[in-house]
C-alpha cells in the first residue's frame, strides 16, 4: 500500500518551544518502521507544508497522521483534506492524544484511532485494510461499524521486546535532515531507547500513556542503532535517561570500547543524577553535552504539588554534579497560574543563583488524561486545545491576566548572559549558538507575545469547541 505519514503543524505564533528544540518525527519513523514492506512517504508538515501537493503526486491509499493535545485540530484538518481529495484515503489518526481522549476523532472523515504503541497493533490494522479484513479483533483499535458508529476493541497486553523494535526509519525524512534541532546542536538526530516511566507527576501524560509501565532497550541494542548514525550529535528522548545505572554505564563503557565518537544531550531526574553522579561523569567523558532537568519548581511544597517525589536539595545537588561535569543544564521549570509576583521573583532568583544556561518555564496546565485534569478540570477556562502549549493559563491567574503575562515572559530576561560567555570561551558553545540562544530569550520574554493565544483575552477565545463536543465539521 502507499501510506503517507504525517506530522501536522500547530505552531502559530513567534513563542513556542520551538525555538529551542525541533527533534526528527521520531513516532512517525517508528511508525513506519512496523510496516516496512509498504510504499511509505513521511510529510512534516513543520517543514513541509505542501498537503495537496503531496496527496497529488505521492497518491496515498492511506493517511496516518499522529498528535499531541496541541496539534488535535491540525491533525484534524490534515484529515479532513484528505478525505476530501479522495473518498477511498484510508485515515488513521494515533499519538498521544488520541490514546488519551479518542472522542476528540470521532468525526466522519477518520476512519480508525490507533490507541497506544504503533508496533503493537498499526502492522494488523494495514493488512487487514489492504486484504478487506475485518478490524474487530485488532487490539486497541477504535473502528467505525457498519452503523457508522465507532466501536473500541480490547487493548490486548503490552508485550514488547524493545531490543526487537526496529530501527525508526530516519532515511524516509533525510531531506529534511538540517532542520532538525535540539537546543544548541542543530542539525541532530533523536533516538529513544525507552519508553514510560516509573513515576507518577500529576501534570505528566507518559505514564497515563504506558500505563504505568516501563521499557527500556538493552546496552548492546542501544549501540546498535547509536551505529547505525553518522551525525555527531544525538539527543535522547527518554523521559529519564539516566534511570537504570547498570544499562547506563554498560552503555557508555560499551561507546568507550568501540571507539563511538560523539556528543550527546538527554532528558533527566534530578534524583537520578545525585544517586550516581559517577555515571554523570562517565557520560561528560564520552561527550554528553546538556541535559534537560526536571526541576520544575524552587520549593519542597512546590515539588511535592506536582507529586514530583524530590525536593529541592537534590535538584540543587544535581544542577552542582552538570556543571562540575561542564554540561550544560537547560533547567525546566513549572510555573502556576495562582503565583504572586514574589514566586516569579523566588524562581528567578534561584536561575541567577544556580547559573542555569537554559531554561524552560512552562505553565501548569491540565493536559487531557493527567491527574492533574481529573482534579482541575471544573477549573479549565476553555476547551480550546491550541491554548494547551504550556505556555499559557487554562485556568484563572490570581494576578490580573496581563500581570501574570509580564512577570511569566519576565522570566526568560537574563539578567546575565556571563553563563553564556563562559560557554563560548570554553568552546562548548559557537557564537552562532550563543546568538541563537540569546534570540530565543527576546523572542521569549515579550509578553505581548502570549495575549492573542490567551483564553480569555486571546483573538480566538471561544471559536474552537473540542473534548467530548468534538462535532462532525460539517
Ligand atoms: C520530543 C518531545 C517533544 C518535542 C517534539 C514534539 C513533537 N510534536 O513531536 C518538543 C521538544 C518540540 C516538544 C514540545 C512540547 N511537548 Co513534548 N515531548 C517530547 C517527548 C519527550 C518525546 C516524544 C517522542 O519522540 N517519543 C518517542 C516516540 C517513538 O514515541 P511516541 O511519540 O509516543 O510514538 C509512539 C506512540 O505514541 C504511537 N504513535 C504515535 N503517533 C502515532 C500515529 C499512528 C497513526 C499510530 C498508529 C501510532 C502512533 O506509536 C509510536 C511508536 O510506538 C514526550 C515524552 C514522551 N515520552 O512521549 C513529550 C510530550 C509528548 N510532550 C508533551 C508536551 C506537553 C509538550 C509541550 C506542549 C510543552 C512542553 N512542556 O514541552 C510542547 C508542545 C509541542 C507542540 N507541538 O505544540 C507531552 C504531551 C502531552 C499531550 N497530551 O499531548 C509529553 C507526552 C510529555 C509529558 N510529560 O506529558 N515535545
Ligand atoms: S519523571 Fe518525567 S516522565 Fe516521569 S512521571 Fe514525572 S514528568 Fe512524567
Amino acid at each position: 500500500m502507499r501510506i503517507l505519514l504525517v506530522h501536522p503543524e500547530c505552531q502559530s505564533s513567534l513563542i513556542g518551544f520551538r525555538l529551542a528544540a525541533m527533534p526528527e518525527p521520531l513516532a512517525l519513523e517508528m511508525v513506519a518502521a512496523s510496516v516496512p514492506d509498504h510504499d511509505l512517504r513521511i510529510l512534516d508538515m513543520r517543514v513541509e507544508a505542501d498537503l495537496a501537493g503531496t496527496l497529488e503526486e505521492f497518491a496515498p491509499e492511506m493517511v496516518v497522521v499522529t498528535s499531541l493535545t496541541t496539534e488535535v485540530y491540525a491533525a484534524q484538518d490534515v484529515m479532513r483534506a484528505a478525505k476530501e481529495f479522495s473518498g477511498e484515503i484510508f485515515t488513521v489518526i494515533g499519538g498521544i492524544h488520541a490514546s488519551l481522549l479518542p472522542e476528540d476523532f470521532f468525526l466522519p472523515y477518520v476512519d480508525v484511532i490507533s490507541a497506544g504503541e504503533a508496533e503493537l497493533n498499526f502492522p494488523q490494522l494495514v493488512k487487514a485494510v489492504e486484504n478487506h479484513q475485518p478490524l474487530k479483533n485488532i487490539p486497541d483499535l477504535i473502528w467505525r461499524d457498519s452503523d457508522g458508529q465507532f466501536v473500541r476493541n480490547d487493548p490486548g497486553p503490552m508485550k514488547l521486546d524493545m531490543d526487537k523494535l526496529p530501527m525508526p526509519r530516519r532515511d524516509l525524512i533525510e531531506r529534511n535532515r538540517d532542520e532538525y534541532f535540539w537546543l544548541f546542536s542543530k542539525p541532530d538526530i533523536s533516538m529513544a531507547t525507552g519508553r514510560g516511566c516509573p513515576f507518577r507527576c500529576n501534570f505528566c501524560s507518559v505514564w497515563q500513556f504506558y500505563k504505568g509501565i516501563t521499557r527500556q532497550m538493552s546496552a548492546r541494542r542501544v549501540i546498535d542503532e547509536i551505529k547505525t548514525i553518522d551525525m555527531d550529535h544525538i539527543t535522547f528522548m527518554d523521559d529519564n535517561f539516566l534511570m537504570n545505572y547498570r544499562r547506563e554505564t554498560a552503555i557508555a563503557e560499551m561507546i568507550v570500547a568501540e571507539g563511538i565518537q560523539k556528543r550527546y544531550s538527554m532528558e533527566c531526574r534530578t534524583d537520578s543524577v545525585v544517586r550516581h553522579p559517577d555515571l554523570v561523569k562517565k557520560w561528560a567523558d564520552i561527550g554528553l553535552s546538556s541535559v534537560l532537568l526536571g526541576l520544575e519548581a524552587v520549593s519542597d511544597e512546590g515539588l511535592k504539588g506536582i507529586n514530583k517525589g524530590t525536593d529541592l536539595k537534590t535538584n540543587d545537588e544535581a544542577v552542582r554534579i552538570m556543571h562540575d561535569n561542564g554540561v550544560i543544564v537547560w533547567g525546566a521549570f513549572i510555573t502556576d497560574p495562582d503565583w504572586e509576583a514574589d514566586d516569579f521573583k523566588r524562581l528567578r532568583d534561584y536561575v541567577d543563583k544556580m547559573k542555569i544556561t537554559q531554561t524552560q518555564f512552562t505553565v501548569l496546565t491540565p493536559l487531557p488524561g493527567t491527574e492533574l485534569y481529573r482534579e482541575r478540570k471544573n477549573e479549565l477556562l476553555t476547551d480550546d486545545y491550541t491554548c494547551f502549549d504550556a505556555l499559557h493559563a487554562v485556568t484563572r491567574t490570581r494576578l490580573p491576566r496581563e500581570e501574570f503575562y509580564k512577570l511569566y515572559a519576565g522570566l526568560y530576561r537574563q539578567t546575565s548572559l556571563e553563563p553564556y560567555y563562559e560557554l563560548v570561551s570554553s568552546g562548548r558553545m559557537t557564537v552562532e549558538d550563543c546568538k541563537r540562544g540569546k534570540e530565543m530569550l527576546d523572542i521569549m520574554s515579550q509578553w505581548e507575545l502570549y495575549l492573542d493565544q490567551d483564553p480569555v483575552l486571546g483573538s480566538n477565545r471561544g471559536k474552537k469547541k473540542v473534548g467530548l463536543t468534538a462535532q462532525p465539521a460539517e
